[in-house]
């Protein structure tokens, strides 16, 4: 055979076992001995059963991502899974670890499948924005029904062993030794006889399927899809499985594969899928990793309650500091308000909430850090607190743990300074709710110790956060692009736009909500007084905040909130409120384009990530992609500013900026190297090198 698949026998049954580490994607050089296998093992009289298995971790996680976007290698998965169903002899595959997008349609090509009951199963690919290309859209309502395959595959969402059971897409589970089930399964089954009908030939689930019923739910799913072609791709597929025949359907399902293969949102979220990846990936591979079996948060406010969840939820006690009793029982009480809303929705039971909330510490004196391995401070954002807070944890913190301020402003090597253990000290900046957020921008100071930071960028993925390191500067790599973005926002309101019309500009590009709106939610009074403190002023957002006009939390900011309602509605006064201050500055308001709100607001920030890689604050420009999208909501369809950059066309882009520096002079709108040299190059890496 071949080192990725090999064949084995256990008297009548024959084990094709798949091995491509590390998650056994159906690379060609599986797909072509894989075919040859089931072919031989097919016409091989003295094989009563076949059963399909993966070495290693996992059973196969998918299609090779890496293929997509070169030319395609025969056999293709939908030629291997076609061989696989003209087998008479019954077929089962024996899953563990996950069954996901090309792996989980292998399995459909089986007659059965049986499953580790920790196994998990989906079609995840529209997270890639594709939708299944190996006939899952038709196999999977064969065994689920329309409506639950449509969830499954419009979400990309998996479902555990048990569920995958119920639903009827595995035929059994077992505890452990899956593949030894697996041959005794197919053994009795070949025992008992056929004929054994493979999936696309059962068409009774998607006979059942109310039509009605049916597009209620894709049209409900397609108003979550915020200008991504891929969720409604998929719901089209699956609706095809229930009005086409199984190979008209299967053939619309490869057309519309294609489209969004090619497709430059199925390459942003491709981008962003090893993204991800490659921002974990940090010097020191091999360093010991410091032991980390107790957290200890200091202040409980929104953000150190958010914490305190994230490393509770991820499976850490928490001791839990504050001030006084009284805030303290004020911090607890927030988080068991958060979890028992979990609870209301379902999404958390009574029982685990208990145990839950028995992980948390509560206390008020510094001694009880003592026994914690990493502590994190998250107080008032002001130099002069956090020194003393980190003057106390010096003196009572054990030797070797790890120091975190949770600043999302501040110079961390001036706090590190402040104290004896400097190479502990490192920022892990949470965005609220650090218990939802997934972003964590872990900054490493100039004197971190890197297994140090190698220990917490592991962390964060036991806590679920998708973890970027950047450098020390003012407002880190998000914030500081922030203000880049925020600044021109404001000054398109006193030339002239409105807060809605900017905020439609920037849903219509496919934010989830636009800069005033987002600015309403989180409250206009944090950024005012971060700006106070920090002598820097936001002419329209100061004057809001000095009448009162937090947003949200005060029923008016930049839009009125009536009767304690989020939806945001225009108000005349903040407009003519604008319109008063451009009149003082002497701004004549003019008609202002979409466009040129998208320009304005969005090229700058591609400038200030180029100017941060040239500083080499963060390590590659994908990372900033990974902060924006996971941080910000920057649209994944688009992969992050740096990654739209090359699809906008960095040449148009540097062009824009001149014009819009030699109009107003402001210096974000000045192109740096950088960007000019992407501009030439065609890649932020190529750009880079001298
Ligand atoms: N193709 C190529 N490489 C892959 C891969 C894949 N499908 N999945 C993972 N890798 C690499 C990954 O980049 C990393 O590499 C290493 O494996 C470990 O991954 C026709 C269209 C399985 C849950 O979307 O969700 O099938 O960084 O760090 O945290 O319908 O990987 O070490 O060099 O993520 O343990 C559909 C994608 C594909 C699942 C494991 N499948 N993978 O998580 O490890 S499209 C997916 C995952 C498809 C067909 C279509 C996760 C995982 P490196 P990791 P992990």
């Amino acid at each position: 055979m071949s080192n990725f698949v090999s064949v084995a026998r256990d008297s009548d049954v024959a084990i094709v076992t798949i091995d491509n580490p590390p998650v056994n994607a159906l690379s060609f050089h599986v797909r072509e001995p894989l075919m040859h296998a089931l072919a031989a093992l097919r016409d091989d009289a003295s094989v009563g059963a076949i059963v399909v298995a993966c070495a290693g971790r996992t059973f196969v996680a998918g299609a090779d991502i890496t293929e997509f976007g070169k030319p395609v290698q025969q056999p293709e998965l939908r030629a291997v899974i076609g061989t696989l169903e003209t087998i008479a002899k019954p077929t089962v595959a024996a899953i563990h670890g996950t069954a996901l997008g090309g792996g989980l349609e292998l399995a459909l090509g089986c007659h059965f499948r049986v499953a580790d009951a920790d196994a998990r199963l989906g079609l995840p690919e529209v997270k890639l924005g594709l939708l299944p290309g190996g006939g899952g859209t038709v196999r999977l309502p064969r065994l689920v029904g329309a409506i639950k395959a449509l969830r499954m595959i419009v979400s990309g969402a998996l479902v555990g062993a048990d569920e995958a059971h119920e639903a009827g897409l595995v035929d059994a589970v077992f505890e452990s030794n899956v593949i030894t089930h697996a041959v005794n399964f197919a053994r009795e089954i070949a025992r008992k006889g056929g004929p054994f009908t493979p999936v696309r030939d059962r068409d009774d689930e998607i006979k059942k399927t109310e039509l009605a019923a049916f597009d209620a739910g894709a049209a409900d799913l397609a108003r979550k899809a915020r200008g991504l072609d891929a969720p409604i791709a998929c719901a089209q597929a699956v609706r095809n499985t229930v009005t086409m025949s199984f190979e008209e359907a299967l053939a619309a399902e490869r057309a519309l594969f294609m489209k969004l293969v090619a497709d430059d949102q199925s390459r942003a979220q491709r981008h962003l899928f090893f993204a991800e990846r490659e921002a974990a990936k940090v010097p020191g591979k091999d360093l010991v990793r410091r032991r980390i079996a107790r957290v200890g948060v200091v202040g409980a406010g929104t953000m150190g309650g958010g914490i305190a969840m994230a490393f509770v939820n991820g499976g850490f006690p928490v001791t839990l500091l504050e001030t006084s009793q009284e805030v303290l029982q004020r911090g607890l009480g927030m988080i068991d308000k958060n979890y028992a809303v979990s609870v209301s929705r379902g999404s958390l039971t009574e029982d685990a909430k208990r145990q839950r909330l028995a992980q948390f510490k509560g206390s008020t004196d510094y001694s009880d850090l003592a026994d914690c391995d990493l502590i994190i401070e998250a107080v008032f954002e002001d130099m002069a607190v956090k020194k003393e807070v980190f003057g106390k944890l010096d003196a009572m913190a054990k030797p070797g743990a790890i120091l975190a301020t949770n600043t999302s402003y501040l110079d961390i090597d001036e706090i590190a300074a402040s104290i004896s253990r400097p190479q502990d000290v490192l920022g892990l900046h949470f965005f609220s709710p650090a218990n939802v957020m997934k972003l964590l921008e872990i900054v490493r100071a100039d004197k971190t110790a890197p297994d140090a930071l190698a220990t917490v960028v592991d962390l964060a993925r036991r806590i679920g956060k998708v973890a970027v390191v950047v450098g020390v500067c003012h407002g880190f790599v998000g914030n500081r692009m922030l203000a880049a973005r925020g600044s021109e926002s404001e000054a398109l309101l006193l030339e002239g736009a409105t807060p809605s019309q900017i905020d439609k500009a920037f849903t219509d590009f496919g934010w989830p909500m636009g800069p005033f709106q987002m600015g309403d939610l989180a409250g206009l009074d944090i950024g005012w007084r971060n700006r106070k403190a920090r002598g820097q002023t936001a002419v329209i957002a100061d004057m809001l905040c000095e009448q009162g006009r937090f947003g949200q939390k005060t029923g008016r900011g930049f839009y009125l909130y009536e009767n304690g309602s989020r939806m945001p509605v225009r108000d005349p006064q903040v407009e003519a409120l604008i319109r008063g201050k451009a009149a003082e500055k002497g701004i004549a308001p003019r008609e202002i384009s979409a466009e040129e709100i998208i320009e304005r607001t969005h090229y700058p920030l591609i400038n200030e990530g180029a100017k941060i890689l040239e500083e080499g604050i963060a390590a590659r420009a994908s990372d900033i992609d990974v902060i924006w999208v996971n941080g910000y909501g920057f649209p994944i369809g688009k992969g992050g500013p740096m990654f739209w950059a090359g699809l906008e066309g960095a040449t148009g882009i540097v062009q824009r900026l001149e014009y819009w520096h030699q109009r107003t002079g402001k210096d974000v709108f000045k192109p740096v190297r950088l960007l000019k040299r992407m501009a030439e190059t065609g890649s932020w890496e190529a750009g880079a090198r001298p």
